[in-house]
């Protein structure tokens, strides 16, 4: 019960390398573009065939019409994975298409600068549409803005993920003290040292740590 999510953006080969050490250790895994680009779904099923206590966030975040969006999801989930992660804007018929595929984490907003720009104007109406669809298990919200983290609890029960940790600048603890279940958190584990120690560290860092000023 870390809640930790590890964003998988290495190699397949690496990739199934991490998961297959911290299995069990964090709550989840997440894999994209990287894995998928290098070999497609064999490489989700790779990763996927390696873990037996953790689950699979597949990351495409899908943002095409319904029907196209639907047979992404479908593949993926023929792969293995357990959830995917479909962007919010596009619309609730988007997300409810896929969420009968599989459970869904919505994109609420993003994490980088720029999503401020657009994406948060959006935020808490996104989050309004999809969240009495079935199979809409939660959100990906930013840990660098812990105020858009507590925006989205304010308005639901469903999960709440967070990346942004490390690399962009958010410290570990600050998106779970605003109301997220769990924090993503990609290179600050994938290209540590020792990526064990990295996620023991987090995990500690997490439970111990002051509110980040801003
Ligand atoms: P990192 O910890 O290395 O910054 O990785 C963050 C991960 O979370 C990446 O896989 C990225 O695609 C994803 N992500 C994000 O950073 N911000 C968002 O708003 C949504 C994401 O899915």
């Amino acid at each position: 019960d870390t809640r930790l999510i590890v964003a998988l953006d290495v190699s397949p080969d690496r990739a199934v390398e991490i998961a297959e050490t911290l299995d069990g250790y964090v709550d989840g895994f997440k894999v994209g573009y990287e894995v998928v680009l290098a070999e497609g779904a064999a490489g989700i099923e790779r990763v996927a065939e390696v873990l037996e206590e953790s689950f699979l966030l597949v990351d495409l975040k899908t943002a095409d019409i319904p029907e196209i969006s639907r047979s992404i999801v479908e593949r993926v989930s023929e792969a293995g994975a357990n959830a995917a992660i479909v962007h919010g804007f596009v619309g609730p018929d988007v997300v409810e298409e896929c969420a009968e595929v599989l459970p869904v984490f919505v994109v609420a907003t993003m994490s980088h600068p720029g999503a401020r720009e657009f994406y948060d104007r959006a935020c808490r109406d996104i989050v309004k549409a999809c969240d009495d669809i079935d199979g809409v298990v939660g959100y990906v919200a930013p840990a660098t803005r812990p105020e858009r983290v507590r925006e989205v609890r304010k308005i639901t029960d469903k999960l709440i993920a967070s990346p942004g940790v490390g690399a962009q600048g958010a410290a570990p603890g600050d998106a779970v003290r605003a109301g997220a279940d769990f924090e993503i958190v990609g290179r600050a584990i994938t290209e540590a040292h020792d990526p064990v120690e990295a996620a023991k560290d987090l995990t500690r860092a997490m439970r111990t740590s002051r509110p980040a000023e801003r």
